[in-house]
């Protein structure tokens, strides 16, 4: 899974990948659009893993892990069409999901990419570009499309100039594809053109130190966006660039305690991008390793053979499986198998977050 981050220059985007990712990058400095974007594998923090090794004392714990691209500043005046770094749109074209990162923090040594601190604008603007692009791409397909009827009598263009037709009119009024309703056949005609509007997206904002304590502050805000199915978070990248920085977890506990922050909003953003796209995590665990595996919601226990080895999923013939829950009441395997509560599922079975699974499988 990939994750682009993005946002106004200065909100704060290069501070949260490093936050994320662990790494060092520069921040504070004007990156250029053109330039090379930072990428970073996280590994997605789950409690069950730790409880899972202290049953099965494994020699490797191996999380799910998330990629996440810190791409350089979208331009403030935006809006201008053509402007935007082609290779910044080509970096955010082929991720799952966009992070999209706001300021509301204040901050004298640095200054606000739009003048001031205002949210909602800031949200706008980079929606506009994002449309623009969009609608970029629709226009020059369009007239590929309508040539191609005229010169051709291509049947199948007829669909396919209809579906561009509501995507300009629906982009021109500033509605974003994700929100339109599509058919099935559309979004497949749409699919290949890996449309910047069409990801699914989560917003950020990135509130200052002493906002903490107002979590109400931007109710509206958050009511609004979620309503259209863009989940909002907040966090101080600032504080959570300092708890990454503490190094162990009582410490870490103490200070966001000091500060009332109940959880790290890393591991909220995490999880949040998780159930943004649908996905879930299944489980195996062994003397070898335990570890997490990432899958889409729905996916049926055969396939999901397939993430771990190619030969589970062909050669498949039935997953043992017992829920997180049920292994760590029973305290072991063996335990839970005899309770019962180790259940035998054939391939289409449909695998749930945290099963433990074992699949059987021939080669
Ligand atoms: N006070 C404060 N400063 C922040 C916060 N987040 C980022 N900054 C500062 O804002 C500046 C720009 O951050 P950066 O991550 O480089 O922004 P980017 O341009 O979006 O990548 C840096 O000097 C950060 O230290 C925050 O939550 N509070
Ligand atoms: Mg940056």
């Amino acid at each position: 899974m990939k994750l682009g981050i993005i946002g106004l220059p200065n909100s704060g985007k290069t501070t949260l990948f490093n936050v994320l990712t662990g790494r060092h990058v520069q921040t504070g400095t004007f990156t250029p659009a053109d330039a090379e974007p930072n990428i970073g594998i996280v590994k997605v923090p789950d409690e069950r893993l730790d409880k899972l090794a202290e049953m099965f004392r494994p020699k490797k714990v191996t999380p799910a892990t998330v990629e996440y691209i810190d791409i350089a500043g979208l331009r403030r005046e935006g809006g201008v069409k053509g402007e935007l770094g082609k290779e910044l749109l080509f970096h955010i074209r082929n991720v799952d999901a966009l992070i999209h990162v706001v300021r509301t923090f204040r901050n004298d040594k640095v200054p606000p990419a739009g003048g001031d601190i205002n949210p909602e604008r800031d949200i706008s603007t980079v929606n506009l570009e994002l449309t623009l692009s969009d609608l970029d791409i629709v226009e020059k397909r369009m007239e590929r499309v309508e040539i191609n009827i005229k010169k051709k009598g291509e049947k199948e263009g007829i669909a396919e100039l209809q579906l561009l037709t509501k995507l300009k009119q629906n982009l021109e009024a500033g509605i974003p594809i994700r929100q339109l309703e599509l058919s099935e056949d559309e979004k497949k005609l749409i699919k290949g053109f890996q449309f910047l509007t069409a990801k699914p997206m989560l917003i950020v904002l990135n509130i200052g130190e002493e906002e903490l304590k107002f979590p109400e502050r931007y109710r509206d805000l958050k009511e609004k966006y979620q309503s259209l199915g863009i989940p909002v978070i907040e966090l101080c990248a600032e504080i959570e660039s300092q708890i990454s920085q503490l190094g162990d977890k009582e410490t870490e506990k103490a200070f966001m305690e000091d500060l009332g922050i109940k959880e790290s909003g890393l591991t909220r953003l995490i999880r949040v991008s998780y159930e943004l796209l649908g996905l879930i995590s299944f489980l195996t665990a062994g003397k070898e390793e335990v570890r997490a595996w990432t899958i889409r919601k729905g996916t049926k226990a055969q396939q999901a053979a397939g993430v771990i080895h190619s030969d589970m999923e062909k050669g498949f013939i039935r997953a043992e499986v017992v829920s997180y829950e049920d292994l760590i009441k029973s305290g072991s395997l063996a335990a839970a198998r005899n309770k019962g509560l180790l259940r035998l599922e054939g391939k289409d079975y449909i695998v749930q977050d945290g099963d433990v699974i074992e699949i059987r499988f021939n080669v």
